[in-house]
């Protein structure tokens, strides 16, 4: 009988694509999506401006040498940098408290008062990982840029967010197409220091592992238009959740006014919604409320069929894999 269990275990993971298991191995999950590379990409803002490329190349570096549980990089910001995301966080800051979620307002005023979020300065990584590790065990890890999808979300099971350290380019701080470190600080930060959240998306990270392509496309849809472009209601109002519009000043207005299309949040039509990530989206989804979203995409994360079942230990800090009972 013990045999026939072992053929059936190593059929079921030879189907499935490689997963991370321990922490360690987050080292391996770093494909990079190269389609916004300021070297590459003509309409990216910083093209034509080769100190800003050499800029993006030395602290990418930092994140292409770095393994997990080395102290985390920082970074001299210089006066334009600072002075971008001064530009960024004013005017981001205005706005917040008339169009973001409750959640995110809590979180961030956290991070103003116990931080060092500010205008004046760019928050280290490093600090700001040691604030979450505290508040909800999330930790921080450098990347280089925009990740796979599926490398992405595995680092969510195991708690570690993979953020960006470079700055956009001073010529656009309204709109980035890609992600910088605006994005992660302002956009994701506040909402990782809310413990439902923080559960929440290492569920989705969990749900991610060992899965087909098909399905970790259909999840970061998902992703896409929850944890990136979420709006929901609270108090009768519709309110941004969604990191993506809260460091976009450009596309924080534009999602609540009137010009783009609203749909209820559903999982099954969602996952399947073409997106858009150049510009501003053209349909936003919008849940009943927060809780809501978050729910119905947990729903939607455990019905993800596999030939096993994984479980986070939380006191090794592993993902057991187990036979499907
Ligand atoms: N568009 C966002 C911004 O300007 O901050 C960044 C990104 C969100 C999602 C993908 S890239
Ligand atoms: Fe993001």
């Amino acid at each position: 009988l013990k045999r026939v269990a072992d053929d059936v275990r190593t059929v079921a993971e030879e189907k499935a694509p490689w997963f991370p298991q321990q922490i360690k191995d987050l080292d391996r999950c770093n494909m990079l999506i190269t389609k916004f590379d300021p070297d590459l990409d003509c309409d990216h803002p910083g093209y034509n401006d080769s100190e800003y490329r050499k800029r993006r190349a030395a602290i990418s570096e930092l994140a292409f040498r770095y393994k997990q549980g080395d102290p985390l990089p920082t970074v001299e910001y210089t006066a334009e940098e600072i002075s971008t995301w001064r530009k960024v966080y004013q005017q981001l800051r205005s706005i917040y408290p008339s169009l973001a979620c409750r959640q995110f307002l809590d979180g961030l005023q956290q991070l103003e008062k116990e931080c060092g979020y500010g205008e004046d300065r760019i928050p280290q990584l490093r600090d700001v990982s040691a604030f979450l590790k505290e508040k909800t065990g999330f930790q921080l890890r450098p990347v280089a840029g925009l990740l796979s999808a599926r490398d992405f979300l595995a680092s969510l099971a195991f708690r570690v967010f993979q953020c960006t350290q470079y700055i956009r380019h001073s010529s656009s701080p309204m709109h980035s197409p890609e992600p910088d470190c605006c994005h992660e600080l302002l956009g994701h930060i506040p909402m990782l220091a809310d413990k439902e959240f923080a559960q929440f998306s290492q569920e989705i990270g969990l749900a991610s592992l060992g899965v087909s392509d098909e399905e970790i496309e259909k999840l970061s849809t998902l992703y896409w238009f929850t944890v990136e472009f979420g709006l929901c209601k609270q108090n009768g109002e519709v309110k941004a959740y969604g990191a993506g519009l809260l460091s976009s000043y450009g596309e924080l207005v534009y999602a609540l006014s009137n010009e783009p299309e609203y749909r209820t949040f559903n999982p099954e039509e969602t996952a399947v919604q073409p997106y858009q990530d150049q510009t501003y989206q053209s349909v936003y989804f919008v849940s009943e409320s927060f809780e809501d979203a978050k729910m119905k995409l947990r729903k939607y994360s455990a019905s993800i069929k596999r030939p096993f079942v994984v479980r986070y230990d939380p006191f090794t800090c592993n993902v057991e894999v187990l036979d499907q009972p």
